[in-house]
């Protein structure tokens, strides 16, 4: 009845076409994390905020869940004990692949919040600055993710789940951002084995046990397979 805890980020939605952040090409580089990914830069100028939400929005509209995604969900619906998966990524190509057990620790593209009175509801494909909430009607809509600065979602959830976690895996993230690039420290402390899976080593790739290097839709579904056939 082992535990299993995954930290995903933007590398298993690479191979779906998605932009991950730190790449030469990728999302910051385009784009300041200042100006995009901050309360301040929201506050600064909230249409170029929320029109590069807009604008990842779509294109998550338009990606289709890969091979790692949907491995993770038949972990999930055949593993003789609990998978729970922890991502980083605000696009909803883990639903899409089936996974059910799944917190959003940065917040979701598909979700809006209220900047007043934190009432979400799904986001319109194109969000407009100042739109209205349904529940208190301030015109205080704004993109239901986690910027810098801000709070992670679901933490004490997440900390309970990798306190009592047989296995901790950590695919597609460079290990870069604080507190998710803390987890395997924590996992490690509760005694848990520690994978990671990416192109290369992250930037706490030390902390792993072990590193399975190929890209996600390789090395996931054997990972899975290598799980499953264990149980
Ligand atoms: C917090 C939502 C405190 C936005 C994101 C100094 C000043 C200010 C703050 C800090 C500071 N020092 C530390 C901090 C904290 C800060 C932080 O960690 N900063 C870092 C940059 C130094 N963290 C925060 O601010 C967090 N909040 O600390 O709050 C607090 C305390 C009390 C009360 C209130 C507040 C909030 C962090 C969340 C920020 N929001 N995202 C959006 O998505 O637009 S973070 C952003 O980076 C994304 O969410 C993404 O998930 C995250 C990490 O990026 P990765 O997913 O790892 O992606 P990346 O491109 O980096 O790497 C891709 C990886 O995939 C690579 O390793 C690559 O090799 C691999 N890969 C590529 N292709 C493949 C592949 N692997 C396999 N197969 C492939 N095909
Ligand atoms: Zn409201």
């Amino acid at each position: 009845m082992s535990k299993i805890v995954i930290l995903t980020g933007a590398g298993i939605s690479a191979e779906s076409g998605i932009e991950t952040f730190r790449a030469e090409t990728g999302l910051w580089a385009q784009h300041r994390v200042e100006d995009v990914a901050t309360p301040e830069g929201f506050a600064r100028d909230p249409a170029l905020v929320v029109e590069f939400y807009n604008m990842r929005r779509q294109l998550a509209a338009e990606a289709l869940p890969n091979a790692a995604h949907k491995a993770l969900a038949r972990l999930e619906e055949e593993h003789n004990g609990d998978v729970l998966v922890v991502t980083q990524n605000v696009d909803d190509l883990h639903e899409r692949g089936g996974s059910k057990n799944l917190i959003h620790m940065h917040g979701a593209l598909n979700s809006a919040l209220c900047a007043v009175c934190q009432h979400r509801w799904d986001a319109p494909v194109t969000m407009q600055v100042g739109a209205a909430c349904p529940s208190c009607g301030a015109q205080a809509a704004r993109p239901d993710i986690v910027w810098f600065g801000e709070m992670p979602y679901q933490m004490d959830r997440i900390f309970d789940a990798i306190s009592r976690a047989d296995i901790f895996v950590a695919i597609g993230t460079s290990g870069n951002v604080y507190p998710a690039a803390g987890f395997v420290a924590e996992a490690a402390r509760a005694g848990a084995q520690t994978l990671e899976i990416n192109l290369e080593r992250s930037a706490v790739g030390a902390q792993f046990d072990e590193a399975q290097l190929g890209p996600a839709t390789q090395t996931v579904p054997a990972w899975v397979d290598s799980i499953l056939r264990r149980d």
